[in-house]
């Protein structure tokens, strides 16, 4: 039967071909995509402006750590040629700019509700169309819906007790203001050491009169180099900016900068692999997390990386207690998401600066004037949250998304995500998630995983309506083994070690799994294009909508 959802007007819900939920990277291209298949579509954002991720955070130090010119779209030669950036790593403001200029130049916002957050897609079996709801009560009826929310979108909310208590302002770095924070002269607090924060505090360490770095658990953090753009490179790009192109689409990581390599560290002898750590330190960036083959694999070589960056950690920290702390323990290297940084270890040279470690004195409560550990009070003006996201699966558990027989998503993934090749999840027919948990997503350059993704979503498309075929379901088999497959290749890695949040380890209550496909994005895109070219299989297509 069908069940139509009503607009809060009591107006019957408008139709389109395709719902596409986010405007970041992802919703963009799709949205020209499916254009160009003269399809309709229409795209609904949460935010007021374009640019997912580099809407959101806006925080001091913000910038991209993949050089510039590979985090960018590769689909239209115009657009790569009129672009320009101005730093090897395009920092917030310059990202955000650009995807503006995107929006624009394909005249993609006449499509796009902002301020619009979409709270429900329901699957009626009847007609085969997806009714998705927004928080403005609108109701939109669709083919099908694509969720390009984002793998880090829906921020960890703090939930320290006496938080509501703290008389001055608080900020998460994922939901950053708008306008300029100052804290000239003032006792900052910052809760967490990621990526987020590593990048914002190397800007506010400058600025603050006092900041306290509150460390649960350290981090891995590699040299950034950041710099102007270097023209050499910009030149280089012109004429071999499509081999570059091509070779990341093949690669491990989605990153031609980084150069593969056959070599095992533990095959090396001692000079020599101290002289590939330091040309990889050099270049900056993740080189180093790639320098030999069996970092990733083998406890021993893995060893050797972190011995390295324990020594550089030490060489440029002045206060040996300071550096120990400093020295991530708990994990092997890498397994944790590296962190790049622009002089981040330098800052705790400066006497405004204080590390506190709050593993082994635990946060106990914030209070109206600071934070109270178990060693003792911290008296602060303002407190950053850079405590991270409900990576991979929250934004669309937050979502209230019903497949077939009313199956709730969140339902099906209680014990861990499941899909077809992080794509589609059995049950959900028509429902396509870019960059879901299951594909290589956030172990790549999301820009090339978002690219493939969206081609791949598109080629689908057109098969169908081709051929038409009005659904398309991935089926409980072909998820089973892409899931055992998933599992399995990230047992043969030593990432499962590390309480990261690419296992849910960071969320209280998440179900350990290990979410992103480690098998690299080069074999994973022959994966599915060798689905594609098999009538897509694995996946269940047919004409008739039924119920
Ligand atoms: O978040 P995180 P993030 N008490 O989860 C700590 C991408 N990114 O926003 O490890 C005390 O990495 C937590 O401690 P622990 C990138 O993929 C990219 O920094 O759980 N501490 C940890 O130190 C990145 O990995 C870019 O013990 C608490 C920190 O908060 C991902 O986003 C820039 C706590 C959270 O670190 C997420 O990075 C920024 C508590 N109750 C982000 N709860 C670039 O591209 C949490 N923590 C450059």
């Amino acid at each position: 039967m069908s069940r139509q959802a009503l607009n809060s007007t009591g107006e019957a819900p408008s139709a389109c071909d395709v719902v596409i939920v986010g405007a970041g990277f992802s919703g963009l291209y799709l949205l020209h995509r499916m254009r160009g298949l003269g399809l309709t579509a229409r795209v609904f954002e949460a935010g007021a402006g374009v640019g997912g991720t580099w809407y959101w955070n806006r925080y001091p130090g913000a910038r991209v750590d993949i050089e510039s010119q590979e985090y960018s779209y590769s689909f239209s030669e115009e657009l790569q040629d009129e672009w320009r950036w101005t730093e090897r790593y395009a920092a917030q403001p310059e990202l955000l700019d650009y995807l503006n200029h995107v929006a624009d130049r394909f005249d993609l916002r006449r499509d796009i509700a902002f301020e619009t957050r979409v709270v429900s897609a329901v699957f009626d079996e009847a007609t085969a169309q997806w009714q998705v709801s927004t928080d403005r009560g609108e109701v939109v009826s669709a083919r099908f819906c694509v969720m390009a929310t984002g793998c880090l979108s829906a921020p960890n909310e703090p939930t320290f007790p006496g938080l509501e208590s703290f008389r001055g302002p608080t900020y998460h770095t994922g939901r950053w203001p708008h306008e300029p924070v100052d804290f000239s002269g003032k006792r900052v607090g910052i809760i967490g050491t990621g990526s987020s924060a590593i990048q914002s505090m190397t800007e506010i360490a400058g600025q603050a009169g006092h900041l306290y770095v509150f460390q649960r658990t350290p981090n891995y953090s590699v040299p950034a180099h950041n710099g102007p753009i270097d023209p050499a490179v910009v030149a280089d790009w012109k004429v071999n900016g499509a081999t570059y192109r091509q070779a990341a689409r093949l690669s491990a990581a989605g990153i031609a900068a980084i150069k593969p390599t056959e070599q095992l560290a533990l095959d090396a002898s001692e000079e020599e692999r101290r002289a590939v750590y330091e040309d990889r330190w050099a270049q900056g960036g993740f080189a180093v997390g790639a320098a030999f083959a069996d970092i990733s694999i083998d406890p021993a070589a893995n060893a050797t990386a972190a011995a390295f960056v324990a020594d550089k950690i030490r060489g440029i920290v002045k206060d040996p207690q300071v550096a120990e702390l400093l020295i991530p323990r708990d994990y092997p290297f890498g397994t944790k998401r590296l962190c790049v940084d622009t002089g981040y270890y330098e800052i705790f040279n400066r006497p405004n600066v204080t590390l506190v470690d709050v593993a082994s004195a635990p946060i106990e409560a914030i209070t109206p004037t600071g934070l109270r550990t178990a060693a003792g009070e911290f008296e602060v003006d303002a407190l950053i949250f850079a405590i991270g996201f409900d990576a991979m699966t929250g934004a669309l558990g937050r979502i209230d998304i019903r497949g077939r027989g009313g199956l709730a998503l969140k339902e099906k993934w209680a014990d861990g995500p499941r899909t077809y090749l992080g794509l589609m999840s059995a049950g959900f027919p028509n429902l396509f998630m870019v960059t879901g948990p299951g594909s290589p997503s956030v172990l790549s350059n999301m820009i090339v995983s978002i690219e493939q993704h969206v081609d791949w979503i598109t080629d689908c498309i057109e098969h169908l309506n081709g051929r038409q075929l009005a659904v398309m379901e991935a089926t409980a088999e072909a998820e089973d083994a892409w899931v055992a497959h998933v599992n399995e290749v990230a047992d043969t890695t030593l990432y499962p070690q590390a309480s990261s949040w690419y296992l849910g380890a960071n969320i209280p209550g998440k179900p350990r799994v290990f979410m992103p496909y480690v098998g690299g994005v080069g074999p994973y895109r022959e994966k599915c294009d060798e689905v594609a070219s098999r009538g897509y299989e694995g996946f269940a297509l047919s004409s008739v909508a039924g119920d």
